[in-house]
């Protein structure tokens, strides 16, 4: 009789975490913009602590016509920007960041200024977890991302 019980308990160990959410966004911000400017950048780290893989494939915000996911090279001293193509994957129980000189969301089409102290709401995409609103706080221009790791 015991031992049926454990069985019993340790298959619903094993379905319980395929129903939870493993996707957590850290540290999202959104550089300030001047005020006639037409595009934004936004940032964050990514972290899926699932056991599959996700894949960021857009996003969209009321401050902008348009939110794409960038990728950035240098190409012969040549800063490139292009969209991802296919999505931008996010390892099972790994991490993607978004930060200056590399991925970033591209907001195009900005409706008005993004004002540092405020936070802009911005809906992320993905292949698994679905649409995820995330408030970005907007951080002056020199601002470079601390303490990311510490947790
Ligand atoms: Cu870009």
């Amino acid at each position: 009789m015991i031992k049926t019980m454990t069985i019993a308990l340790a298959l619903a160990a094993v379905a319980t975490p395929l129903a939870a959410a493993p996707l957590r966004i850290e540290t999202p911000w959104l550089r300030e913009t001047p005020p006639a400017a037409e595009t934004g950048a936004g940032y964050a780290l990514i972290r899926n602590g699932g056991s599959k893989e996700d894949r960021l494939l857009g996003a969209s915000s009321a401050v902008a016509d348009a939110v794409e996911v960038h990728s950035m090279t240098m190409d012969g001293g040549i800063m490139r920007m292009r969209p991802v193509a296919g999505g931008l994957a996010v390892p099972a129980g790994g991490s993607v960041a978004l930060r200056p000189g590399g991925y970033h969301l591209m907001l195009t089409g900005l409706k008005r200024p993004l004002r540092r102290g405020e936070t802009v709401e911005i809906r992320l995409r993905f292949a698994r977890a679905g649409s995820v609103p995330i408030r970005f706080r907007v951080e002056p221009i020199a601002f470079q991302p601390g303490g990311r790791h510490e947790r």
